[in-house]
């Protein structure tokens, strides 16, 4: 889709103009003592995986818009995010959902992905809707279940996931439960949460060594009354009694409006329990916004945990991946939006004063303390942003190129107006 020509061509009719930005904000960071080599190569290094099931248009249930030229097999979705990383040189990663991403031919996907820059993220099982061939169903749950037969299959295919995963050199599965209840009365709680624990053993004592377990949590949707693994508690809960290779995954959206997540992402890495993120945007729960479209202080303040949890912590390395579905956007214009957000706040937490931060924590100077971090989130980084992307060979502006290469007409042009893609 994108040809590296093209893109340096593309550079360098936007160069003078980055490159005024650039001087300006590169004399000032260096005024005030930033090493700039080392920050832009952490930014350039910093990979977030696209979730396959996001390239395509995202629905309601009250209705769904596609865009056309969705990728409806896996080897298009893995080329789209091949043509997202050629521009953005930052997405460098798919994760894939099983069932809906079974390969057929293993080498033959390794092949293509490598060939694109494309690395395999960790891999995620469906026990949230039943599939055609399915005996038993997921209606009322599924390593909770309270019929043995049910979770033998839920169990079953979380197995099978790690297989295909092993297979493309994955290393973790992500396990998100639908289950819960609608209505007060219709679970026990401690019985649901002590069959999906029991449920969960099996399925970690089936991980290879050097695989992680995430495990998310939501508080509601698609169960209104109860989730069977609500909140970071209960996911900790079951990580840490499941050992060392299970993790919390935070997903921006499942949280309840105001809730405090830098803090939770806080006490997981100091606790070393923090596997992963799923970022995404909300106003009201899991909307899946665009990163960064609502809330983008938030989202700074996350990552200056982040950050300090990555220099200060003993916490496993983080898997970071986009999970949002795009319902008005054209999904890749949207993914490259949220990949820039999250640089963006990636980068000003990279320049937070940090051990001025703690010298005002510990004077009790409150004002100080509140400078210091505005203090960076208020330094335009888009120029420094764009710097480590141009060094890696990607586009200075990448939505500006994927519009100027005309990207959504021609995957609309090679795979139809009518190409659906498997997903939500
Ligand atoms: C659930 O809302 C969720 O965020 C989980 O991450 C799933 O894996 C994903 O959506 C798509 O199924
Ligand atoms: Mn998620």
């Amino acid at each position: 889709m994108v040809e590296i020509n093209k893109i340096k061509a593309f550079n360098e009719a936007h160069l003078s103009e980055h490159n005024r930005s650039w001087d300006f904000l590169a004399e000032s960071l260096t005024r005030k003592g930033v090493d700039l080599d080392p920050l832009i190569k952490t930014l350039g290094d910093f990979q977030i995986a696209i979730p396959s099931w996001a390239l395509g248009t995202g629905g309601t249930r009250f209705g769904r818009f596609p865009q056309g030229g969705e990728p409806s097999n896996l080897e298009d979705k893995i080329k789209d995010v091949g043509t997202l990383h050629a521009l953005n040189q930052s997405s460098g990663a798919i994760s894939l959902h099983i069932p809906w991403d079974i390969p057929k031919d293993y080498n033959a996907i390794k092949t293509l992905a490598s060939d694109l820059g494309i690395k395999f993220d960790a891999v995620n099982s469906n026990t949230f809707q039943d599939q055609p061939n399915s005996k038993h169903s997921y209606k009322f749950g599924s390593l909770s279940h309270v019929d043995a037969g049910i979770r033998r299959e839920a169990i079953q295919h979380n197995k099978e996931v790690i297989d295909h995963g092993i297979q493309l050199g994955s290393k973790a599965l992500t396990v998100w439960l639908a289950d819960g209840s609608c209505f007060a009365g219709q679970h026990n709680f401690r019985g649901a949460f002590q069959r999906t624990l029991e449920s969960l053993e099996e399925i970690y004592d089936h991980l290879p060594q050097d695989w992680k377990l995430l495990i998310e949590y939501k508080p509601y949707e698609p169960n209104f009354y109860s989730m069977v693994i609500p909140d970071w508690g209960t996911s900790h809960l079951l990580a840490s009694k499941l050992g060392d290779q299970a993790t919390t995954l935070v997903d921006l959206g499942h949280h309840l409006p105001n809730t405090n997540i830098e803090q939770i992402v806080a006490l997981l890495m100091h606790l070393k329990k923090l596997g992963g993120f799923h970022f995404n945007d909300s106003k009201y729960g899991d909307d899946d916004l665009t990163v960064g479209a609502v809330k983008p202080y938030q989202l700074f303040l996350i990552f200056c945990e982040l950050v300090q949890g990555m220099r200060e912590t003993a916490n496993p390395e983080l898997s970071w991946m986009i999970d949002a579905s795009h319902n008005l956007k054209d999904p890749m214009e949207d993914l490259l939006q949220s990949v820039e957000s999250i640089k963006i706040a990636y980068a000003r937490a990279l320049l937070v004063d940090y051990d001025g931060l703690k010298a005002a924590q510990s004077k009790h100077d409150v004002a100080a303390a509140q400078s210091i971090l505005q203090e960076a989130f208020r330094t335009d980084v888009r120029p420094l942003v764009k710097a480590s992307i141009y060094k890696k060979g990607g586009a200075i502006d990448a939505l500006e190129a994927y519009r100027y290469f005309d990207i959504r007409n021609q995957l609309i042009a090679s795979r139809g107006i009518d190409s659906q893609s498997t997903g939500l």
